[in-house]
C-alpha cells in the first residue's frame, strides 16, 4: 500500500486505554500525534487510575460493553478515518470489536496500525493471561504494520527469547511476522550480536530490511513504545518512507528517554514528554538508518 498523504488534518481512531499516570497511552499519544498535527479521535478500551508496571492498587474499568455503541454512533455520524491505530486492550473480546471497527471504516487507503501491547521484558502485562495471544494473533493479520517489542514478537511467532539475535534470527522473526498478515513488521527494542539496542524491519512488498541504531540509556521508562508508534504513525501519514518514519521516532524517543534520565525522575513516571514534545520537527534533522 501507497501512504500518501491526502488530507489537510489527517483523522486517526485511536484505540487504547486512558490510564491517569504515568504517562503512557492516550496520555501520551494524544499530544504526540497532535502535535504532528494530526486529529486523533480517542475510542477508549479501558480507563485506569494509572499504567500496570510499577504502580500498586490501580484502578481498572474495562470499556468493552461501551465500544459497540461508541462506533456505532460515529458510523451514523459518517466519520472517516485516514488511520485506524490500537495498542493496550481492556479484554480479549475488543478485539472481534476492532476487527468489525476495521470493516466497518476502513478503505483501501485507510493505514491500520496495531501495536500488540501485552508483554515486555520476558512476561505479560498484569491484565492479560496467555489465551490473549491468540487473540491478538487473529488482530495483527488485519494489520498493516504491527510494532511488539521483542517479548511480544517471540509470544506471536511461540519462539524463545534470546539474550542477543543474529542478522539470520532478525531477519526470520520479522518475516514471520508478515507471514501473520501485515505488510510490514516492526520490532521496537532489540539486542543484536553487534548492536546494544536497535530497531528493527521489514517490508514484505519491497522485501527490504531496515535497521535504526538506538542511543543506550540504563532504563524502561513505561509510556515509550507508545510514543514511538505515535511517531511512526504521525510520520507515515506525513509521507515519509519506512525507514525514515522509524528513524524519526527513535530520535524523538531517544531525546525523550537522555531528557528524562537528566532530572532522574522516577521510571514508573513515564518520560518528561511535556519538556521535549516542541522538538518533534516535521524535517528530520538526521538520518541514520541502515539496510539489514
Ligand atoms: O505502554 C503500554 C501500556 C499501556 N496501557 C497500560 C499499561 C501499559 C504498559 O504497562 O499498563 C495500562
Amino acid at each position: 500500500m501507497n501512504i500518501v498523504k491526502k488530507s489537510i488534518i489527517p483523522r486517526i481512531a485511536a484505540i487504547h486505554d486512558m490510564s491517569g499516570f504515568g504517562r503512557c497511552s492516550l496520555s501520551v499519544i494524544i499530544p504526540t500525534l497532535s502535535s504532528m498535527g494530526m486529529q486523533v479521535c480517542p475510542l477508549p478500551t479501558a480507563v485506569l487510575s494509572t499504567h500496570t508496571g510499577g504502580f500498586e492498587g490501580y484502578t481498572f474499568v474495562d470499556l468493552t460493553d461501551t465500544m459497540k455503541d461508541y462506533y456505532k454512533h460515529w458510523k451514523e455520524l459518517g466519520i472517516d478515518f485516514d488511520c485506524i491505530y490500537s495498542g493496550f486492550l481492556g479484554s480479549a473480546e475488543q478485539i472481534d470489536i476492532i476487527m468489525s471497527f476495521i470493516d466497518d471504516f476502513g478503505k483501501e487507503d485507510t493505514l491500520v496500525v496495531v501495536d500488540p501491547v501485552f508483554a515486555d521484558s520476558g512476561r505479560l502485562y498484569d491484565t492479560f493471561s496467555a489465551d490473549f495471544i491468540g487473540h491478538m494473533k487473529r488482530l495483527v493479520s488485519h494489520a498493516h504494520i504491527i510494532t511488539p517489542n521483542i517479548t511480544e514478537a517471540s509470544f506471536l511467532l511461540g519462539c524463545a527469547f534470546k539474550d542477543s539475535y543474529s542478522r539470520e534470527d532478525v531477519k526470520k522473526m520479522l518475516k514471520d511476522l508478515c507471514s501473520l498478515g501485515p505488510k510490514t513488521a516492526v520490532i521496537t527494542s532489540m539486542v543484536m550480536e553487534d548492536a546494544k539496542n536497535c530497531v528493527v524491519a521489514y517490508d514484505k512488498e519491497d522485501e527490504r530490511f531496515w535497521r535504526v541504531m538506538c542511543d543506550y540509556i540504563p532504563a524502561e521508562y513505561p509510556g515509550t513504545g507508545d510514543i514511538f508508534t505515535s511517531v511512526l504513525t504521525g510520520a507515515l501519514l506525513e509521507g515519509d518512507s519506512l525507514p525514515v518514519a522509524i528513524d524519526r521516532a527513535v530520535n524523538f524517543v531517544s531525546i525523550a528517554i537522555r531528557t528524562t534520565f537528566g532530572y532522574n525522575t522516577p521510571v514508573r513516571e513515564g518520560v518528561v514528554l511535556e519538556k521535549v514534545l516542541h522538538t518533534l520537527s516535521k524535517t528530520p534533522e538526521r538520518i541514520k538508518y541502515e539496510l539489514l
